[in-house]
């Protein structure tokens, strides 16, 4: 290193002293121990790794490659893939403060910057921390339909996902060696002695890494304490959020926002009519649902479609935010609309709504889900007319679907050629 960027470092060494201080105090701490940091950081991983492959799923169904086939059974695999999605997501949460507390002591290590080698390592855990806590923080906020941030909500998330799995990897092999060492308790090295309970303060022969220290108030933290800690704030936060899609601890859901079963016609509603803006239009004796094919425009009124044969389907509505719901839809199968019409769909319909503005106003369904038999333009839901909050008069509902493609308010479908 030349001689000015040694003194630059040692400059910062001192003006870092106090907290290079406490941070080396802290992290004689046992339950900052590589151990721990193993423990937490598996957990952590196996809930980025589960939420990295949901979400890709879902913006695979989102934004279709043309070429893949999507799979549109079970009818259920959505709600389970976004349920899963939003649960582990919420579980990062403690997680990943808890691995931030066990490590962060190791971030204050002297040298503050080091060889080249040291410097590219702590810059990709920079960058894996800072990823993180955005990538957490924005879904959080997205969950609870706060959009305080300027820019689109889903390329940012999907893009900082690269970015936590490219550096977690990283990670994770510049750790190998650390972390192969600390997988098993057993197989542990110089702090594999750790009492599991509290045993006292360290004995004069000093083995005084290994031993729970009492804190700064003069309690003792067990390494077993402060990871049955984490266990219970995970399974809290879960427990009470996972009930707006899980129908058994739906009484347990105090912070989603969305409750099984509250709603008009007993189902929760994402976005009203009047924030759609489609009232009046949804509402008007003028309102037909138009089918576009090549050969033509054909106009279906209500009474049309009602006079139809009318199907039963049992389909959730899974919506991205995480909570879900099955319900009873009936109304038109699109294949039965489709045939009346003569048109044989080989590209993605393409749906419009009602409504003017906004990202769901226009969707596409590709063909696997316009010819399957579930797939309805529904006009009914739970036994009734469907609630202006839930589409009327007509809206999509098809199998395996994220709920923002389940446009509501048709307006027109087009079978392009
Ligand atoms: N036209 C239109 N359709 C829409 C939406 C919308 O904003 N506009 N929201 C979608 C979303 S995000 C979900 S989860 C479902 C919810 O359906 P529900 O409000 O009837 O429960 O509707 C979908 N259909
Ligand atoms: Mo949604």
């Amino acid at each position: 290193m030349s001689s000015v960027t040694s003194r630059a470092a040692d400059r910062l060494e001192r003006a870092l002293e106090p907290a290079l201080r406490t941070a080396e105090a802290a992290a004689s701490d046992p339950i900052k121990s590589p151990r721990t940091a193993v423990v937490v950081g598996r957990l952590l991983a196996i809930a980025f790794l589960t939420c990295f492959a949901t979400g890709l799923f879902s913006h695979v169904l989102q934004d279709p490659p043309g070429w893949l086939p999507l799979p549109t059974r079970p009818i259920d695999l959505y709600r389970w893939t976004q349920g899963l999605h939003v649960i582990a997501g919420i579980a990062s949460v403690p997680l990943l403060l808890a691995k931030l507390w066990t490590v962060y002591p190791r971030l204050f290590e002297r040298p503050v910057l080091g060889s080249a080698a040291r410097f590219a390592e702590r810059a990709s855990i920079a960058v894996l921390v800072g990823a993180a806590l955005v990538e957490v923080a924005i879904g959080l906020l997205n969950i609870v339909q706060w959009y305080v941030f300027p820019f689109s909500f889903r390329r940012v998330h999907l893009a900082l996902a690269w970015v936590v799995v490219g550096s977690l990897a990283i990670h994770i092999g510049v750790k190998l060696p650390l972390i192969v060492r600390h997988w098993s308790r057993a197989g542990q090295g110089a702090d594999a002695a750790v009492p599991a309970e509290p045993a006292g303060r360290a004995d004069a022969a000093g083995t005084t890494t290994a031993a729970p220290r009492a804190d700064a108030a003069g309690r003792f933290v067990s390494r077993r304490g402060f990871l049955g800690g984490v266990a219970v704030a995970t399974a809290a936060v879960v427990a009470t959020t996972a009930g707006q899609t899980v129908g058994l601890l739906a009484p347990l859901n105090v912070f989603a926002p969305r409750r099984i079963g509250v709603g008009p016609q007993g189902l929760p509603v994402n976005r009203t009519a009047v924030q759609a803006g489609v009232t009046a239009t949804a509402t008007s004796p003028e309102w037909a649902l138009e089918v576009t094919t090549p050969s033509g425009v054909s106009s279906f009124t209500l009474d049309d479609l009602r006079a139809m044969p009318q199907t039963v389907s049992v389909l959730p509505i899974a919506c991205v935010e995480g909570w879900s719901q099955e319900a009873t839809w009936r109304g038109v199968r699109m294949v039965d609309l489709l045939e009346r019409v003569g048109a044989v769909p080989r590209h993605p319909l393409v749906v419009s709504s009602l409504q003017t503005r906004g990202a769901y106003a226009v969707t596409e369904m590709p063909p696997e889900y316009a010819l399957d038999p579930l797939t309805l333009v529904a006009l009914e839901l739970n036994g009734s007319p469907l609630d202006l909050d839930h589409g009327y008069p007509a809206r999509v509902i098809a199998p395996a679907r994220p709920g923002v493609m389940q446009t509501k308010w048709l307006r027109s479908i087009e079978v392009t050629a």
